[in-house]
């Protein structure tokens, strides 16, 4: 029953053009693997897809000065002209758009029904959009100067679409690109990188080095960059914030996050539900403003619950390829393992754990949705994220307490917020703690509203106006009138 998996042929294909390997994307063109390498899997089965560089020093080094090259007659560009180039990069997106789908799914895990309908058409979105603000350079952004050479080290649960979140806007305002793919999943953007020579880039606008993170560290610490912009982890976060204090380089953080999810008594439970469903099982809940945190008003706790877990017994976990699943593989072992380790954790300090009965797929890093009810505030599972398809619960009474409960973390990152009462949701909505935060509706993105964090989930903005701004520095301009001559 159910539609057929979806075809992986044109991706194996893509991969063996390559012969299975693949160097740097430097100043228009692949280099030839040498040196230390690595490999990067399948993690629904654990086959290896390819073997790819590990970026070094020097391979960082030779990117930036391309970038640096580039840098100056890319930015001597008309926005007009950048524009049209971010038009053909999202066009040609939207030519490969179905081979971009199975290529993430096979190397991050995730089924290709959301690669297929989410990452990928968001994706072009992001250049689309940012394409509109470049043709604004002249007007909008008159006082502003491109900031130069930017560093980009992005993680590997959105890697096609972290990847359009960073480039775009950078390229959009005049700046050209290193960007540092995670060590778990860097096939799509060598696929890009490839298909931007496709749509005409010029070489060295956009460079790729791969490897693990020291070759994002090296990036990081390149005297050649001007700006740094990171997605991942608080821990290397907070470390390069470190590293580049005092450098005069700009850098913005999208962090972790244990964002709430608030439902009032009055909410549409089953609405709510779905919500559940899209904001901790979408991707696995390997995403940065997943809902992870259910607050939910005592009255309608135990008839919400019993709800979530009805639901969560028709969830389906499968092969990514499959297009008729829910979940798919969680990105790599050492992430598994680590949701495994907090969900004992959990258990062993009070909370009552809820999993569906259901089989999981074999031989590969599978993980089911799974509920922890009763849990305490002060408990790890409630304070540290996790980063995986586990969603923890606990009860308020008043407004008021929601609202502490809510904000009763280090992070800031998102909030959802369920109620029929309009008035109820904002005025809750506005005492939250959080960069982004949505009222009867979850992971709510688009290119033109802009996303980030507050307190350890980080600072900067990315998408809309506001993102642009991060890729600029103001320039004020004064002149006197020229003094008369004879
Ligand atoms: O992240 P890292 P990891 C969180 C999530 C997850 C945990 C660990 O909780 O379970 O982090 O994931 C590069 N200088 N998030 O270990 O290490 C690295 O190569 C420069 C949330 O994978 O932060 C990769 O490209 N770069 C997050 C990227 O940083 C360095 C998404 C992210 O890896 C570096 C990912 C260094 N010193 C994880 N060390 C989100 N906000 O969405 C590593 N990197």
């Amino acid at each position: 029953y159910g539609p057929a998996p979806e075809d992986d042929a044109p991706a194996r294909d893509w991969l063996n053009r390559h012969g299975g390997t693949f160097g740097h994307f430097i100043g228009g063109s692949f280099t030839k693997p040498k040196g230390e390498t690595f490999e990067t899997s399948e993690p629904a089965t654990g086959a290896v897809l390819a073997s790819i560089a590990q970026g070094d020093g020097s391979d960082v080094d030779k990117a930036v000065k391309e970038a640096r090259k580039a840098q100056k007659s890319w930015a001597a560009l008309t926005g007009h002209q950048r524009a049209r180039h971010l038009y053909a990069l999202a066009r040609t997106i939207q030519r490969n758009a179905r081979l971009l789908a199975v290529v993430e799914s096979l190397d991050n895990g995730k089924p290709v029904r959301e690669t297929r309908d989410i990452d990928v058409p968001l994706a072009a979105r992001h250049f689309y959009h940012h394409a509109g603000w470049a043709q604004l350079m002249g007007s909008e952004f008159s006082d502003h100067q491109p900031v130069g050479v930017v560093g980009q080290v992005i993680p590997w649960n959105f890697p096609l679409l972290m990847l359009a979140w960073k480039i775009a806007p950078a390229l959009a305002m005049g700046n050209t690109v290193v960007l540092k793919p995670a060590e778990f999943t860097p096939l799509t953007a060598l696929l890009f990188a490839e298909l931007s020579q496709v749509a005409g880039l010029p070489d060295g606008v956009l460079n790729i080095v791969t490897g693990d993170g020291k070759t994002g560290a090296a990036l990081v610490e390149h005297d050649g960059i001007d700006k740094v912009a990171f997605t991942g982890s608080t821990e290397v976060g907070r470390h390069i914030r470190k590293v580049t204090a005092g450098s005069g380089k700009s850098l913005t953080l999208e962090l972790g996050g244990k964002s709430p999810f608030i439902v009032f008594e009055d909410a549409d439970l089953d609405a709510a539900v779905e919500g559940v469903v899209d904001a901790i099982w979408f991707n696995q809940g390997q995403v940065c403003c997943a809902g992870s945190r259910i607050l939910v008003q005592e009255g309608v706790a135990e008839t919400f619950l019993k709800r979530l877990r009805a639901r969560m017994d028709y969830l389906r976990v499968g092969q990514p390829l499959d297009k008729s699943i829910d979940m798919a593989a969680i990105v790599a072992p050492v992430q598994l393992e680590r949701i495994e380790r907090m969900v004992a954790q959990g258990v062993e300090e009070g909370a009552k754990l809820h999993q569906p009965q259901i089989e999981l797929p074999k031989g590969g890093c599978f993980f089911p949705p799974t509920l922890l009810s009763d849990v305490q505030p002060t408990a790890t599972v409630a304070t540290e994220e996790i980063f995986g398809p586990v969603v923890v619960s606990m009860t308020f009474r008043t407004p008021d307490e929601a609202v502490q409960l809510a904000n009763h973390s280090r992070y800031g990152l998102s909030a959802s917020v369920w109620s029929e009462s309009i008035n109820l949701s904002l005025e809750v909505a506005a005492k939250l703690e959080a960069g982004v935060v949505w009222v009867n509706g979850t992971n709510m993105l688009d290119a033109a509203v802009g996303f980030g964090g507050k307190r350890e989930s980080g600072f900067g903005r990315e998408g809309g106006r506001e993102g642009c701004y991060d890729y600029l520095r103001p320039k004020a301009w004064a002149k006197n009138k020229p003094r008369a001559t004879t």
